[in-house]
């Protein structure tokens, strides 16, 4: 599609970011116009299937197993569990459901099977199903791609430079490669960062340049603000202010213009004027609850009802899910 680069050079993302800001607004806004209908936001409902002790150190993760936090480890939730919490989100418009589970990597076990069963049965629901499992072979990839897998969501968070200050249990490139291994299956790809983790400019940059050289651009970037969590390396992190939430957006928008921009993590700390600005600056996505968590206790999300006010406040509608059958596609493919 022409208009899609891959070959940004990092003084120019810099030169994107450090726009005047109502500038920058107004040629995010005028990107997002471009390739999407702006009325839609994407409302997704997260689903900790497996939570807690987790044996990585992400510094600002409530389910590690290294920090002392409010969550309670969590085995494999059963399948009826998870239908539950889908129809449910389901009937309030959600469109599509990510299953997160707090594992290192995925092994080829039972509890894996039972995800590939979950996935194929909310997909029959008719919802785009996402899941966030931890690193990836390309046999656990195609795997997933068969069980009609819609996304698979798995972080940069931060810049390559800067990765091994958050995380030491696992490597930047760890990281790429499981994205590469998502790629060369139908499954689309969500990866995105956090802010406030203590990083500079030049890390965010830094990570914008590395999402926005991938080719194919990953089809949704997650932009999460730091939740502060008491027990963790990070829990006294300043709070990250809106302009640079509001830059970070349209920075990804312009430079990613086809891919969903999703306000995720921290947006429970955001009024509804804040909110809109990160829509008017290419955002058309939110996370949305009914039980007032993104996966875990510790970290907020507003609720359905809440959202649902908002949007009709801001004059948007919730978008439906994508009809491409990734299930089908596959099977026609082996
Ligand atoms: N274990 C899997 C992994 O790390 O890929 C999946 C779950 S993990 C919770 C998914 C993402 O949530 C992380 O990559 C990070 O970007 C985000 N996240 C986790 N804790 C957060 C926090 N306290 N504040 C903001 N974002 C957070
Ligand atoms: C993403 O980038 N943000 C979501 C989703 N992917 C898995 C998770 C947000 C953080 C949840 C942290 C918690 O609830 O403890
Ligand atoms: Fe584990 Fe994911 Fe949390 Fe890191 S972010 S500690 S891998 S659940």
């Amino acid at each position: 599609m022409s208009g899609i680069r891959y070959d940004w050079q990092e003084a120019e993302i810099r030169a994107i970011y450090e726009t005047p800001l109502l500038e920058l607004i107004y040629q995010a806004a005028s990107v997002h116009r471009q390739y999407h209908n702006p009325k839609q936001i994407q409302v997704c409902k997260l689903i900790s299937i497996k939570t807690g002790a987790c044996p990585e150190d992400c510094s600002y993760c409530a389910q590690s197993s290294r920090y002392q936090t409010e969550v309670k480890p969590q085995a494999l939730l059963d399948k009826q569990t998870v239908l539950n919490i889908a129809e449910t989100a389901k009937q309030k418009g959600v469109s599509r459901v990510c299953m997160g589970a707090a594992w290192r990597e995925v092994r080829d076990n039972s509890q894996f099977e039972k995800v590939l069963d979950m996935v194929k049965d909310v997909t029959d629901m008719g919802l785009e199903v996402c899941c966030t499992l931890g690193m990836l072979t390309a046999d656990q990839a195609k795997r997933l791609e068969t069980a009609g897998l819609y996304a698979y969501n798995h972080n940069l968070d931060t810049s390559a430079e800067y990765y091994s200050t958050i995380i030491t249990t696992r490597t930047y490139s760890d990281r790429l490669n499981t994205i590469e291994n998502v790629r060369q299956t139908n499954v689309t790809v969500c990866s995105g960062g956090i802010l406030g983790l203590g990083e500079t400019v030049e890390d965010r940059i830094s990570m914008l340049h590395t999402l926005a050289n991938l080719n194919p651009h990953p089809e949704s970037v997650p932009i999460n603000i730091l939740s502060q969590v008491a027990g963790t390396p990070l829990e006294n992190q300043p709070d990250v202010p809106i302009w640079e939430v509001v830059r970070m957006i349209a920075t990804a928008r312009i430079i990613m213009p086809t891919s969903d921009v999703r306000l995720s993590a921290g947006r429970a700390r955001l009024s509804q004027v804040e909110q809109a600005l990160c829509f008017m600056a290419g955002a058309n996505s939110i996370f949305s609850s009914d039980d007032n968590k993104m996966l875990t206790v510790t970290t907020p999300c507003p609720d359905y009802d809440a959202d649902q006010e908002m949007l009709n406040l801001l004059g948007l509608e919730m978008r439906p899910p994508s009809q491409r059958p990734n299930r089908v596609v596959s099977q026609i493919g082996v």
